[in-house]
């Protein structure tokens, strides 16, 4: 028999179906929603919405909501809200395939922001009213509080704000959960903002559940769903050599005392390559070690498991079933290890700089002076967003960028003359990965940074390309401070979209 999750009588007697919930969403609604990399997302009642979007297309009626969540979601909210077109405008990350084709066809807005800028962009008010929060949790405590369940995201903010608020309770999350949050309610605008008072990546300086005027709570919603829990994928060849390579430096960087010997708190992107890292890191013999991260993923378990890594703070998970299960089985475990946090917590500037944090991410493409384009291919078409990766990029003490030396089955260079999008500028982007070697920019003048990104970087295939047109560059460019042909500095991009190679 399951235990009643809703345990304050007030909101048990609000316990409505998901349809009933959803039919309390007007078209042009701002909805704001719970979810981060595809954890502790509202698994009932977008999917519920989504119908009677589609009911009143079918209408002919237009219905269409702007939506913000923490980040990505799953096909239950993203997928289904952009396949009945219902979303007119997206914020801040998403990596949904159908939201993804209709924002590159130009029918919905996306508006693409540091993970770490959203609560204080939409307190500033450059969101407008949020009408509706819908807010999964994975219970409800008997005064009323919300355990989050298993990512917090900007869940804090859309409480405090939303007119009206819809709760899902999900009984399919760990009851255990409770007890690893920690909300933070000191936030304020400027001029009253105060310093954080979180001085190791561990420390706890707020409530382990949400607040929320019950009287805004119009609706509750019994749920029984997973997560998004994609398989793991095996780690490939090309992640392990990048993994390689990055833990290398790690370690020679601590040889020369310019990192302790438990390094500083690690970020983490994920996918294979941050998933390899963390797998390298296990072998690595390093000890200690700690995360300060918005997402913990399979790698990051396994590294709290064989107590390499001591702790982890983030505001997400992006688990495998299997890790999952593990998750589940010694919650006890990992709740003593595992810290989640409001995103405007998990990536504050502020804080990223305080403990010097170590960013790893991926990227799409590097120029050879090390601006990183991380969300856009061909410099138009969006990939997922510049998610946290910029709040660490910008203020970590190390930023990292990994990548494959080619894409597209070798028919795209990751290294290219100029990017055609930047995300991350020559300023924020002290190291660049690939398979072939390691790139330390740091201390460089811009022509010595081309010279490592060339030899240490880029794949066989285009390293002579690069080299000459570098090399023609420092000849003939308008200042040889930075040189360019700017008749030729996008032309690599104009070529794979002409021909599908950017080889001549
Ligand atoms: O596309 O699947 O259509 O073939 O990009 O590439 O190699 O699978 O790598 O999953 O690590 O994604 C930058 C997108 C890399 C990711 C990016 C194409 C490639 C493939 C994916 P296909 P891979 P990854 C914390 C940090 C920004 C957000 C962030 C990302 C697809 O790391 O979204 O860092 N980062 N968040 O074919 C054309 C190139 C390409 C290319 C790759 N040079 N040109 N296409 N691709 N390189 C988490 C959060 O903040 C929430």
């Amino acid at each position: 028999m399951s235990v009643e999750r809703i345990l304050d009588a007030r909101l048990r007697d609000r316990v409505v179906s998901a349809e009933h919930a959803a039919a309390l969403i007007q078209p042009g609604e701002t909805v704001a929603m719970s979810g981060f990399t595809g954890s502790g997302y509202p698994k009932a009642v977008p999917m519920a919405l989504a119908r009677q979007i589609e009911q009143a297309h079918q209408q002919g009626q237009p219905f269409q909501i702007k939506l913000l969540t923490g980040a990505s979601t799953a096909p239950e909210l993203d997928g289904a809200l952009a396949k009945a077109d219902g979303i007119a405008m997206r914020m801040p990350f998403q990596s949904d395939p159908d939201a993804r084709k209709r924002i590159n066809d130009g029918m919905l807005d996306y508006i693409d922001i540091h993970l770490s800028h959203v609560a204080q962009h939409v307190w500033f008010g450059l969101y407008g009213q949020i009408d509706t929060a819908v807010i999964e949790v994975s219970a409800i405590r008997e005064d009323g509080a919300l355990v989050p369940s298993t990512s917090v995201g900007n869940n804090k903010t859309w409480l405090d704000l939303a007119r009206k608020v819809i709760i899902e309770v999900n009984d399919w999350q760990p009851a255990g959960v409770d007890g690893m949050h920690d909300i933070y309610y000191g936030t304020a605008l400027p001029p009253q903002r105060r310093p954080i008072p979180l001085v190791q990546g561990n420390d706890r300086i707020g409530e382990t559940a949400l607040r929320c005027d019950p009287d805004k709570i119009v609706a509750v919603v019994r749920t029984h769903g997973p997560d998004r829990n994609s398989p793991f994928t095996p780690i490939d060849a090309t992640s392990e050599q990048i993994a390689g390579h990055l833990i290398a430096f790690l370690q020679h960087e601590v040889a020369r005392g310019r990192l302790p010997a438990n390094l500083l708190p690690l970020q983490s992107g994920v996918g294979n390559i941050p998933n390899a890292v963390l797998a390298g890191l296990a072998k690595s013999g390093l000890r200690g070690l700690s995360a300060f991260t918005e997402v913990i993923q399979d790698g990051m378990l396994e590294l709290l498991k064989s107590g390499v890594l001591d702790y982890a703070s983030c505001t997400g998970f992006a688990l495998s079933p299997d890790a999952n299960e593990e998750f589940k089985r010694n919650i006890d475990f990992y709740r003593r290890r595992i810290i989640m946090r409001t995103q405007e917590i998990s990536n504050h500037p502020e804080l990223v700089r305080r403990l010097g944090c170590i960013g790893m991410n991926g990227m799409i493409e590097t120029d050879l002076y090390g601006n990183v384009n991380s969300t856009h291919v061909m410099g138009s078409r969006i990939m997922n967003g510049i998610g946290g990766s910029g709040d660490f990029a910008r203020n970590g003490f190390l930023s990292t960028f990994l990548s494959p030396s080619t894409a597209k089955n070798g028919t795209i260079s990751s290294i290219v003359p100029m990017v055609s999008h930047v995300d991350h500028t020559e300023h924020d982007v002290s190291i660049i990965v690939t398979e072939q070697g390691l790139a330390d920019l740091r201390g460089l003048p811009p022509r010595a940074r081309a010279r490592a990104v060339i030899d240490h970087c880029a794949h066989p295939d285009f390293r002579d390309l690069l080299d000459d047109y570098f090399q023609r560059a420092c000849r003939d460019s308008y200042g040889k401070h930075t040189p360019h042909l700017l008749p030729e500095a996008l032309s690599w991009h104009q070529r794979w979209l002409d021909t599908g190679s950017m080889k001549p």
